[in-house]
């Protein structure tokens, strides 16, 4: 039997996501799409059979007719689907962020927590791609000597609408949040942010383009992420790791028109072993606490941001049980 998934949202990545699922995807199939834009629902199901439209959520997921849930709304509004769907019990896989600040990340990680089982996979898919995974292999192995250091572009040709000025940190570097505590298996320790001019492309409040964002870990590996989301020429995601005896260069001179182009494959792979372990019966890939400790990291960004050049320590709650 195909895992029947209920998409909810389906904006830019909800489409994405769909049009995955319906093409690429094995042992699957779209069975319900949420959307409270209805004509927006109507139009993403065109052409698959057997999918139905609902614009409230709360009737797909009890129509017993879903047997897992894709959620792909804008992260303030994750919360108030993934806990009625964890009380439903079904596997969700909800996109990144978790949701935007961490009491609301605490909540949801505590809602886990009370029914014991692993339910939600994070859609922090850098985690599948390959060249992530190849340094995170190095520094597991210890073969090149212990990792020193991180130093990280993240460019994006332009910020689409309604993005605000505290995105750059919840939705944009919330990325390498979880990359750098994927890649070094590390606990983020405080944040750094410096900014300068400000380029004449930024139109949003608040925001600060380009801005570098510094970071530690527990054991001390330094990190800088240089972000310009208002870049024009495309998308660019780079990431060189320092170890005692090479550098390891990943995505150097590899500019897509964005986000989709540049991850299709580990999106692709992200999205096969959430729906393989939901037909086994277990979620993998990176949980709940991985997006409340991304959640805390945004809130010392967000602090960082406000007072410019101040390192802000990370504060985390003791890691439940099930995530240990
Ligand atoms: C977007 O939501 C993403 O997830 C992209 O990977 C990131 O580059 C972009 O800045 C975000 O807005």
């Amino acid at each position: 039997e195909d895992l029947r998934i209920a998409v909810i949202g389906a904006g830019r990545m909800g489409s994405d996501h769909i049009e995955r699922i319906h093409h690429r995807m094995e042992r699957a199939r779209i069975a319900a799409i949420v959307d409270i834009d209805e004509t927006r629902a109507r139009a993403a199901v065109e052409g698959i059979d057997g999918a139905r439209v609902y614009t409230d959520f709360t009737e797909a997921i009890a129509s017993g007719e879903v047997d897992a849930v894709l959620i792909s709304t804008p992260g303030f509004l994750h919360e108030d689907v993934l806990l009625p769907t964890i009380t439903q019990g079904l596997p969700i896989l909800c996109e990144k962020p978790l949701t935007p600040d961490s009491a609301s990340a605490w909540r949801v990680v505590q809602a886990e927590s009370a029914i014991g089982r692993k339910l939600i996979q994070v859609g922090f898919m850098r985690r599948f791609d390959a060249g992530y995974q190849r340094i995170q292999q190095a520094v597991a192995s210890g073969e090149h000597g212990e990792l020193l250091a991180l130093d990280c572009e993240h460019i994006n040709p332009g910020v689409p609408a309604g993005y605000t000025g505290s995105n750059l940190i919840d939705d944009t570097v919330v990325h390498e949040f979880d990359g750098v505590r994927f890649l070094t298996g590390e606990e983020i320790a405080s944040v750094q942010v410096r900014t300068g001019k400000n380029s004449c492309h930024v139109t949003t409040e608040g925001l600060q383009d380009p801005a570098q964002i510094l970071m530690d870990t527990g054991s001390g590996v330094r990190v800088s992420v240089n972000t310009h989301v208002t870049a024009q020429y495309g998308y660019a995601v780079t990431t060189r790791a320092s170890f005692e005896k090479i550098h390891l260069n990943e995505g150097v001179d590899q500019v897509y028109p964005g986000f989709e182009e540049r991850f299709v494959d580990a999106y692709d792979t992200e999205v096969q072993d959430w729906i393989d372990g939901c037909l086994r019966g277990e979620v993998a890939g990176p949980d709940a606490w991985d997006g409340y400790a991304g959640a805390a990291c945004c809130e010392a960004g967000l602090r960082a941001v406000a007072e410019p050049g101040t390192t802000v320590a990370v504060e985390l709650e003791q890691k439940p049980e099930l995530y240990r």
